[in-house]
C-alpha cells in the first residue's frame, strides 16, 4: 500500500513537471478577410494554426518584422501552422491582402 501511494505521488509530480512543456496549439480562423482572433497572447513553445474558412479566397501569413517571412498561400479548408519559441511581438498581414492585420505576443 505504501509503495503504491509513493508511485502515485511520483507520477503526479511528473505530470506537474510535464504540464507546462506539453505542446499546445491555438487556432486562428480566417473568414471574410479577417483573422479571428486578430490578436493573441501565447506562451513560448505554442503552435498557432491558421485555417482558411473562406469560400474561395486564398490567404497567407506574412510576418512583417525583422527576419519576417511568408507562409505558403493556403486555400479554403487548408491550414498552415507555425510554432513560436522566442518571446516577442509578431505583427503579420496577408501577402495578397495587406489590409488584413494580425498580432501575436509570445510570452516567456
Ligand atoms: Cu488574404
Amino acid at each position: 500500500m505504501r509503495m503504491k501511494t509513493r508511485t502515485l505521488a511520483v507520477l503526479w509530480g511528473l505530470t506537474l513537471l510535464a504540464g507546462p512543456a506539453l505542446a499546445q496549439t491555438v487556432e486562428v480562423g480566417i473568414r471574410e478577410y479577417k483573422y479571428e482572433p486578430a490578436e493573441l497572447k501565447i506562451r513560448a513553445g505554442t503552435t498557432v494554426k491558421w485555417t482558411n474558412n473562406e469560400k474561395r479566397t486564398s490567404h497567407s501569413v506574412l510576418f512583417t518584422g525583422p527576419g519576417g517571412f511568408e507562409s505558403e498561400r493556403f486555400f479554403p479548408g487548408e491550414s498552415w501552422q507555425h510554432r513560436f519559441d522566442s518571446p516577442g511581438v509578431y505583427e503579420y498581414t496577408c501577402g495578397p491582402h495587406p489590409e488584413m492585420k494580425g498580432r501575436i505576443e509570445v510570452l516567456r
